[in-house]
């Protein structure tokens, strides 16, 4: 790729690339025996701790939260930098002697910190889960599950997070089974392109043609977690303002930014679909314009949302997870290009933080 492709192109590619690359997280881990490798180093029965920064702190609290859910495996999530700074408090509460250190760049300081502070006085056993195997993160765990096929040319992560996601899941269906959500995650790199082909233009052109000022990104349970990542996507991507909230917060003060240049995006979720979309019609009245992400069109659905995008009702919610990340992608694209910016190159950032050690 030359210097002078147009703004975001890589960034878009990756975007579109992803399904491809669920497919390949899907395949490798099982025929080079990581799973296995892996189910036999950890337990499902002992508590985990995942810790990251940035959208891998995120990435972090969406598996606590789905393993604890669906898999009944306790585990919880730190940023980095809380266990740098209270080490006996976080540990104390986590309770647990099994770590992720989860890092796209596998450099992050923070993390690499969190890592060296882990292995002593007793090393506990530590999986670095990275998109590149050859880093100091790496030869600081016991244990490594790498995805250099996820990795990104671009300065923000979209597939390496998707495909990280993925692998957890898979990790996770090792040590608990359950064939319906193997199924769906087998079918999933074909449901994604499918996705893709009825919804990326869709989402491009509602981007492309509105102007809005700032985002919010609702969600509810493990939903909360991929707003977050959502809003990050949109920041980085487009350098707007957006923020993320469980949805029925969003009553409780947030609302008060609602008007004709916000974007309201609701995650939704089935258990809770009734009550969220009487948020987002909430907002809608109040003028702001209104993204759903929901499994089925309903009426409610249809009348609440000035864009809707469905998921699918023939699949477990959890497998779908990785196709509502890319809704966020595809707007923080769509809208940096628009606004004259490069999203291949963000302002201010830099693919990781790596500080003076
Ligand atoms: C973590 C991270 C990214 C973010 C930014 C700085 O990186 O916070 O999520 O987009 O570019 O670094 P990593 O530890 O997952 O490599």
């Amino acid at each position: 790729m030359t210097q002078n492709s147009p703004p975001g192109h890589r960034t878009l590619r990756e975007i579109l690339s992803q399904p491809e690359t669920w497919r390949e997280t899907s395949r490798r881990l099982s025929a080079d025996g990581t799973l296995d490798r892996l189910k036999r180093a950890f337990s499902a029965d002992r508590p985990w701790l995942f810790v990251g920064c940035g959208s891998s702190y995120y990435l972090s609290q969406l598996v606590a939260s789905l393993w604890g859910r669906h898999l009944h495996i306790r585990a919880s999530a730190v940023t980095a930098s809380d266990l740098l700074f209270s080490p006996e408090e976080t540990l104390w509460r986590a309770g647990a002697d099994q770590m992720v250190l989860i890092s796209r760049s596998g450099e992050t300081t923070e993390v690499l910190r969190a890592a060296e502070l882990l292995k002593s006085p007793a090393p506990p056993r530590t999986l670095s889960v990275t998109c590149n195997g050859q880093t100091p993160l790496a030869a600081l765990c016991t244990h490594t599950l790498a995805l250099p096929w996820a990795d990104e040319e671009s300065m923000v992560g979209t597939r390496s997070l998707t495909s990280m996601l993925v692998a957890f899941q898979r990790l996770g269906l090792a040590f608990a089974g359950d064939p319906g959500m193997e199924a769906a995650l087998d079918a999933l790199p074909d449901r994604g392109r499918a996705f893709l082909q009825a919804s990326a233009g869709r989402i491009q052109r509602f981007a492309e043609e509105r102007r809005f000022t700032d985002f919010i990104f609702m969600g509810q349970g493990p939903r909360y977690w991929l707003a977050q990542e959502s809003a990050l996507k949109v920041m980085e991507m487009s350098s707007s303002y957006a923020q993320a909230y469980h949805t029925l917060e969003v009553r409780h003060g947030p609302r008060a930014i609602a008007d004709r240049d916000t974007l309201i995006t609701l995650l939704a979720s089935e258990a809770s679909l009734d009550e969220e979309i009487r948020v987002l019609a909430e907002l809608r009245r109040a003028g702001a314009a209104t993204c759903l992400v929901a499994r089925r069109a309903t009426e409610a659905a249809r009348e609440s949302s000035d864009l809707l995008i469905e998921l699918g009702d023939d699949q477990p919610e959890p497998a779908q997870h990785a196709m509502s990340a890319v809704v966020a992608q595809l707007l923080g694209v769509t809208i940096g290009i628009r606004k004259g910016l490069d999203p291949d190159r963000p302002h201010n950032l830099t693919r990781a933080v790596v500080l003076d050690r």
